[in-house]
This record gives structure tokens, C-alpha cells and sequence, in this order.
């Protein structure tokens, strides 16, 4: 029989005319089917205080409003003795941002799951994704090498070749039940690249249907790669679960406008779907038995989809939300500010699981970090971050080549071809639409129309005009990498440290780039899907956009942008 969860999520009296409205969502459990129903009626006195009563009591129950009842299971109460070697579950989001959780502060934002992993886990404050592009991040997490080492595989919508070692092909030949479900590697052709499948394993339907393939006592692998809260967006969605407007932190790279909050409420509520998502996946994990002996991740793999965040070098497309959850090895509470890199996943899972961790690999495991019973390890202070061609959004198909080092107090950007836009050119020439490398959006209509105004800071500049061959953030004062410090003399000793250290990573790594900055090696890389879209009318898409606001009694009224 299919179980109801009962939200109310709005409510208003009105003693002046004596009325009451009542909004109720219904979702079936088992579906995630969703429901409103939205009451009025007449009041009398006693009405009023029944229903005043009767709406405290609702209240204390539900939490608040439309938040989800957080998981009730205590993830210390698994019972199951452990096998020997620990399963994996791997959540990945699409496209969220650090600092975008209940844990990091964010006031507005309600992800009850990641929290708990963070508080009954490890919390990391500096972990970041190789590229901030899906493809290439997936496939540095997949091989545990840097994008630039992965040939085509370095470029958005591209092909995955099968000579790297990938963890979880290493895991399945070690025994391990492997599996996805929905985005694993990816956008692109791995076929091409002589898989036979996803490289983040068979797909599933469920993790449930997943478990159910699995032998007695086989370990197993599984990655939950959720596509949220990767746009497109349900307009409005967000303010309708309750968020408050002003409650929410626009970035310093983003005009702080009515419209660009509704949108970010927007992509909060699909960080938020995929963290109730997670916590369903976790209390069936509990359920089976399995949460004692499993090392979970949660984190995503780049930043949000606005402008200057995904695609982008700066904090907002590379620093992403991680928590490590397993216990007995992984200290509850432990906060972590030392750096990681996504390629550093691989060999953590592989010396976890006690298999040897292969030479291909770049990346160094995470386990003397996490281990309690390894209390003192070298600092790791510093990450290498980069990006080829993001979309195809440059006529004959050009990268936008940047390599970075991100360090505690600075993050230095080098920019290989600074004629270049880096955002995508202002026309179409294949996909996505004008400075394609931008996902469309309101915020990014909005930007773009302020072209040639006066704002402060100037946001057009900052999402899609062409950029400085070298750039140098001094985070302390600049958290939101706005204001490029390069061409000031008084950082000329810290420019040479950062551009050395820079360059002897590159060179470290065989980076194409260090002996061939000019290569056209990922301009020629194939961009996969072949289609074609036009410039939109920008003027339009700002009129169509109609946002909600919260009008009483359970109802919104419709609001345009200008
Ligand atoms: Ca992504």
C-alpha cells in the first residue's frame, strides 16, 4: 500500500474578514508523486482556535513548512558484521557549488543528508573538481588523472578512450558488484573510446534493483549521479517550497536582482531534491544492512550553472561541497581545510578496498587525511585546476585554454589564448546560443543586458568579455574573484612564486601546454553532438520571464524581471 507524507507548506488567517487558507502537498512515498490541495473556509471563534492549535501541532511535526523530515535512522545503527572489504556509494551532483549547503552556512538552502554525512563524517572546505566541465571532471574522477592527461577526454562532449585505468572497471575486476544510475561519465561517447559501457558501471533503474543483483557477501560499487541541479530549471519552483527571497547570498559576480534570486531559489531546490534523493538512496543502504561497512561521497562535480561559475577557474566553478562518510574510519565531526583534487578519489577508493592503486594515476589518496589512526600527515596546501573547451561556442570549434593554482590565499589563472572569448563569442556558431560556455538563464539575460551600462562591479565584463592573459585573486579580500590584481607591481614576488609553481605542475604532468602553448590539439578534438542553434531574442527571453512572489493566503502573484 503506497504510504502519504503530508507538507503544509503555506497557510494564512484573515481575522479581518474571517477566513482561513490552508495549503497542503501530498506525496505518495513510494512515487514521489506530488499533490496540492489548496482549503478555504469561513471562521468562527472556535474554528479559529482549533485550527490555530491544530496548526502548531502540524508545525512541530513537519519541521517547518515544505522542509523534508530529516532521516530519522541514526547512521551509527547498523547492524550487519562487516565484510571484509567496504562497498563504495558515490553521490554526485551535477553542477552545485561550494558553499551551497545547511553545514557551510548558507542560511536559505535545506540539505538535511549532506549535513549529517558532514557532522557524522568528514566536512571538506577545499575540495575541487579538476575541471568545471561534466566530461572532463567525470573523467578525472573515473582515472584519477588530470583532464590534460586524458587526450580527448579533456574536453566537454567528447570520447573517453579505455587505455586509462578507471576505479570502478579496477573495483568489478576485483570482484566488486559495480553499477550506476543515471549520469555516470559523461556527456559524450564512450563507445567510441572502447567501452563496452558507462566507465561508471552498468546502468540501473534504482539503487534498490542495483542491490538486488548483487551475490551474498559481494562487495559492491555504486555511483548515484543525479542530474540536478543541472539546468533547465522548473521556473518558480523554489519560492514555492518557501524560501525566502531575501534571505538568500548573491554572489558578488551576479547584480543582485529580484529575478537572479528567484533563479538561484531555483537551483536550490534541485540541490535540495538531490539531497532528499541521497537520503533515500542511504536509508535503504540502512535498511539492507550495509551502512556499517560503506565509505560514502557526496559532493558534485562543478560549480553552479550561472555566469562566471561553471566553466569558470574562479571558486564559484571549481570549489565544490564534499563530505566522506565511513564508519569507524572517519572520525565523526573531522572539518578538513587541507586541498584535494578530484583525482585524488580514485586511489582513496582503491586503498580503502586494499587494491593496489595503479601507476597511471595522478592523484594521491585521501586515507591518511581521514584515517583516526593516522593523526599527522603532510599539509597539502595548494590544487591545479583547468579547462580546455567547454561547449562549442567559438567559430572552428576553439578551445578556451586555462591552467590555474589555487592556494589558500591567491588563485593565479594563466590563460593561454586571452584573444579568445572566454565565455563563448557573442554570436552562435553551433550550440547553446551566444557565449554559449554560459548556460541561458535569467541572470545571464539580465548581464547580458546591461552591456555598455554603468554597474558596479561591472558584470557584463566579468561573465563574458575577453580576459587578461594572467590573472591573480587575493582571496581574503576578494572572495568572489572579481577584482585581477596581476598587473599590480606590488605583487610581483607572489605572481613569480605562483607562475613557477604553475609551470612545474605542468611540466610534472606533461602537460601539452608547457612545451606548446599555442596547441591546437583539443580545437580539433571532435565535439560529439552535431546540431545547430540560433541567436535568441534577448529582449523576449527577459519579458517571458515572470517570477512569483509571495501574495498571502497560500498565493502567489506573478512578477516580471523589469
Ligand atoms: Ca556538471
Amino acid at each position: 500500500m503506497n504510504s502519504f507524507k503530508t507538507i503544509i507548506y503555506g497557510y494564512a488567517f484573515d481575522f479581518l474578514n474571517d477566513k482561513f487558507t490552508l495549503d497542503i502537498k501530498y506525496t505518495i512515498e513510494e512515487t514521489h508523486y506530488e499533490f496540492k490541495v489548496n482549503l478555504n473556509c469561513d471562521l468562527s471563534d472556535q474554528m479559529k482556535r482549533y485550527l490555530t492549535a491544530a496548526i502548531i501541532i502540524s508545525l512541530l511535526y513537519s519541521g517547518c513548512e515544505n522542509n523534508e523530515t530529516p532521516p530519522k535512522d541514526n547512521f551509527l545503527t547498523a547492524t550487519r558484521t562487516p565484510s571484509k572489504q567496504p562497498n563504495i556509494l558515490f553521490l554526485l551532483a551535477d553542477d552545485w557549488s561550494y558553499p551551497h549547503a545547511g553545514v557551510y552556512g548558507d542560511p536559505v538552502i535545506r540539505t538535511p543528508t549532506f549535513d549529517r554525512l558532514a557532522s557524522e563524517g568528514a566536512l571538506f572546505d577545499n575540495a575541487f573538481c579538476a575541471a568545471p566541465s561534466c566530461s572532463p571532471s567525470r573523467a578525472a574522477i573515473l582515472t584519477g588523472r588530470y583532464p590534460h592527461q586524458l587526450e580527448s577526454a579533456g574536453n566537454l562532449w567528447s570520447v573517453i578512450p579505455n587505455k586509462f585505468p578507471n576505479w570502478v572497471s579496477i573495483l568489478e575486476e576485483g570482484g566488486y558488484h559495480t553499477g550506476k544510475s543515471q549520469k555516470g561519465w559523461g556527456p559524450g561517447d564512450f563507445k567510441r573510446g572502447g567501452y563496452t559501457k558507462n566507465p561508471a558501471g552498468n546502468d540501473y533503474a534504482s539503487f534498490e534493483e542495483f542491490l538486488n543483483e548483487k551475490n551474498d557477501d559481494q562487495p559492491f560499487c555504486f555511483w548515484f549521479g543525479s542530474t540536478d541541479p543541472h539546468r533547465s530549471y522548473e521556473r518558480n519552483a523554489g519560492v514555492k517550497t518557501g524560501m525566502k527571497s531575501d534571505d538568500i547570498v548573491v554572489p558578488g559576480f551576479l547584480p543582485d536582482l529580484e529575478c537572479v534570486r528567484n533563479d538561484m531559489m531555483d537551483y536550490f531546490f534541485e540541490v535540495e531534491r538531490f539531497d532528499r534523493e541521497c537520503g533515500n538512496i542511504i536509508r535503504l543502504l540502512e535498511r539492507k544492512g550495509f551502512l556499517e561497512n560503506t565509505l560514502i561521497v557526496m559532493t558534485s562535480d562543478n560549480g553552479m550553472p550561472f555566469p562566471r561559475a561553471k566553466a569558470n577557474l574562479y571558486d564559484y566553478g571549481t570549489r565544490m561541497p564534499l563530505a566522506m562518510y565511513w564508519k569507524g574510519k572517519i572520525r565523526a565531526g573531522t572539518r578538513i581545510d587541507d586541498f584535494m583534487n578530484f583525482i585524488d578519489f580514485g586511489p582513496t577508493f582503491l586503498e580503502a578496498t586494499g587494491i593496489d592503486v595503479p601507476e597511471s594515476f595522478s592523484g594521491r589518496s585521501l586515507m591518511p587525511l581521514l584515517d583516526v589512526k593516522k593523526n599527522e600527515h603532510d599539509k597539502r596546501d595548494k590544487v591545479f585546476l583547468e579547462r580546455e573547451r567547454h561547449a562549442n561556442v567559438r567559430k572552428g570549434d576553439l578551445s578556451y585554454p586555462c591552467r590555474a593554482i589555487r592556494t589558500q590565499e591567491y588563485l593565479y589563472i594563466r590563460n593561454f589564448e586571452p584573444g579568445r572569448w572566454p565565455a563563448g563569442e557573442p554570436e552562435t556558431h553551433q550550440s547553446v546560443g551566444q557565449y554559449g560556455d554560459v548556460d541561458n538563464s535569467i541572470s545571464k539575460f539580465l548581464i547580458m543586458e546591461v552591456e555598455g551600462k554603468e554597474t558596479e562591479p561591472d558584470f557584463f565584463k566579468l561573465a563574458f568579455s575577453k580576459r587578461s592573459a594572467e590573472e591573480l585573486y587575493i582571496l581574503a579580500d576578494d572572495p568572489y574573484n572579481l577584482n585581477n590584481v596581476a598587473a599590480n607591481s606590488e605583487y610581483e614576488d607572489i605572481l613569480d612564486k605562483l607562475r613557477a609553481d604553475l609551470e612545474g605542475w605542468m611540466k610534472q604532468t606533461n602537460d601539452l601546454r608547457i612545451t606548446k602553448p599555442q596547441t591546437t590539439y583539443w580545437d580539433l578534438v571532435e565535439y560529439t553532438p552535431d546540431y545547430q542553434r540560433y541567436d535568441f531574442d534577448l529582449v523576449k527571453r527577459i519579458e517571458d520571464y515572470k517570477m512569483l512572489t509571495p501574495a498571502g493566503y497560500g498565493r502567489y502573484e506573478e512578477v516580471p524581471c523589469k
